[in-house]
């Protein structure tokens, strides 16, 4: 920002049209003005004076690369994982860079991965689909079967209930990434269950009210969980493109489960059976792990819904501010199980007052919605907050009134208001504030 300006100011070297552009874009913006004001330079930048080598040489050809990787200057923007937090890296997760993206979509090469067994390789051809029990015609879909229903695109974000789950007790990981990382938003292409459920003969008009499927997938693992028939005809996909493409083999390639709004665990990869049953088949998976015990030592079960939640992406402590005083973009996402976020605030000191962010663009239902505030920082230290409000009207809640409800015993479904201390230097920190 401050570069381009400081072009204005300098011998012609590119064509009137550029020297428009940018005259234009610093006359239009105060803060762009006080940036380059606060930076004011009088030695004559290289970068502008001289001709670099990508202006005296040749790019790569059209041939070099079919299918691109981001550039090398971007090669920290990673999934990463904790290596004390598994055993192994088979039965394992990474998290996703949130830190370093913007808008609202993950690209699947750096979307988080949750396996218990590893991510296989399944070919499209030995994929099968089986659905059977209370249904009046038990049927297995190939993959090429499943192409030739009616098909939906929706984005919706998948957040594994463990998200934040390292921090009930206190601030532990340093980094948004390893804090709420455990999530992705991304555009499914699928069938919708309903109608797969109807080809297999369920009467979907009759009274479903006591019926569920189980759903399993085709690793070792199997992940098999139990879904109330309701929402399992209300929203729910089965995908087979996400972001445009197949899905990748950690996503489930070639074919996975969307569950929106509802614990990432539910979302079974590499899907290959659905049975409709009268009763839940109360799974390792819904049992021992993915209940949330209280303090009293009591599980709740069936906490589905991922309740809404945010999190400031930047500056946080993988992306301290690296600039003095002034203009400062404070950004973030923000998501809710239970539909559209409406509004998202933003407190700067620890949660004694909150000023209304701006909503990148309208949030979608169950998907990210990228938030924004623009400051004109002082250049003292923040106690920086968000705290979004979902469209049934739900707060996101303080750590404290969390841990009130819950005690300290869980591990699922920690979706408290998170504090970053930003020091004068730029650099931020992982801290509670009471
Ligand atoms: N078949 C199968 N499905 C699975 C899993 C698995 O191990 N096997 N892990 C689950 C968990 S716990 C989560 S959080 C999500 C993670 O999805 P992702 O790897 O695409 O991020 O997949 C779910 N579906
Ligand atoms: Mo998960």
């Amino acid at each position: 920002m401050t570069r381009e300006n400081k072009v204005d100011d300098t011998p012609e070297r590119k064509g009137p049209s550029r020297r428009g552009f940018l005259t234009g874009t610093a006359a239009s913006g105060a803060a762009l003005l006080a940036a380059t004001a606060a930076r004011a330079q009088t030695a004559p930048d290289p970068l502008i004076t001289e001709v670099q080598p990508w202006a005296s040489g040749l790019g790569e050809g059209v041939d070099a690369t079919p299918y691109g990787l981001p550039i090398k200057y971007e090669d920290d923007v990673v999934r990463r994982n904790v290596d004390w937090l598994t055993a192994d890296t088979i039965s394992s997760i990474n998290f996703t860079p949130i830190h370093a993206l913007d808008g609202t979509i993950t690209p699947q090469g750096c979307a988080f991965e949750r396996h218990h067994s590893g991510a296989i390789e399944l070919r499209k051809e030995d994929y099968r689909l089986m659905i059977n029990g209370l249904v009046d015609t038990p049927l297995v879909f190939t993959y090429a079967d499943l192409e030739r229903f009616p098909r939906e695109i929706h984005t919706y974000f998948l957040e594994c209930a463990a998200n934040t789950g390292m921090e009930w007790a206190g601030a532990q990981l340093n980094g948004a990434q390893f804090t709420h990382g455990m999530i992705h938003n991304m555009e499914y292409s699928g069938v919708p269950l309903r109608t797969l459920l109807e080809e297999a003969g369920l009467d979907t008009a009759g009274d479903l009210s006591d019926k569920w499927i189980y759903v399993e997938g085709a690793d070792a693992s199997s992940n098999g969980r139990s879904i109330p028939m309701e929402k399992a005809l209300d929203d729910v996909l089965v995908a087979f493109k996400a972001n445009g493409e197949a899905l990748r083999k950690e996503h489930g390639y070639p074919v996975r489960l969307v569950v929106p709004g509802w614990e990432g665990n539910m979302w079974v990869k590499w899907l290959r059976r659905i049975e409709v049953t009268d009763q839940p088949i109360e799974s390792r998976e819904e049992t021992s792990k993915y209940t949330d015990t209280l303090a009293d030592g009591i599980s709740r079960k069936w906490t589905w819904v991922m309740d809404a939640k945010s999190v400031i992406t930047s500056p946080s402590p993988q992306m301290p501010i690296t600039h003095g005083a002034g203009p400062l973009v404070i950004t973030g996402m923000a998501w809710s199980g239970r539909g559209a976020i409406t509004r998202v605030d933003v407190s700067l000191d620890g949660g004694m007052t909150w000023q209304p962010a701006r909503l990148g663009k309208a949030g979608d239902s169950k998907a990210l919605t990228r938030f924004y505030l623009d400051i004109d920082w002082d250049g003292s230290e923040m106690l920086i907050q968000s705290r979004a409000t979902d469209e049934t009207g739900y707060v996101q809640p303080t750590k404290d009134a969390l841990r009130e409800v819950r005690g300290e015993n869980s591990i699922y479904h920690n979706n408290c208001i998170q504090t970053w201390h930003v020091k004068e230097n730029g650099e931020a920190e992982n801290v509670e504030v009471s």
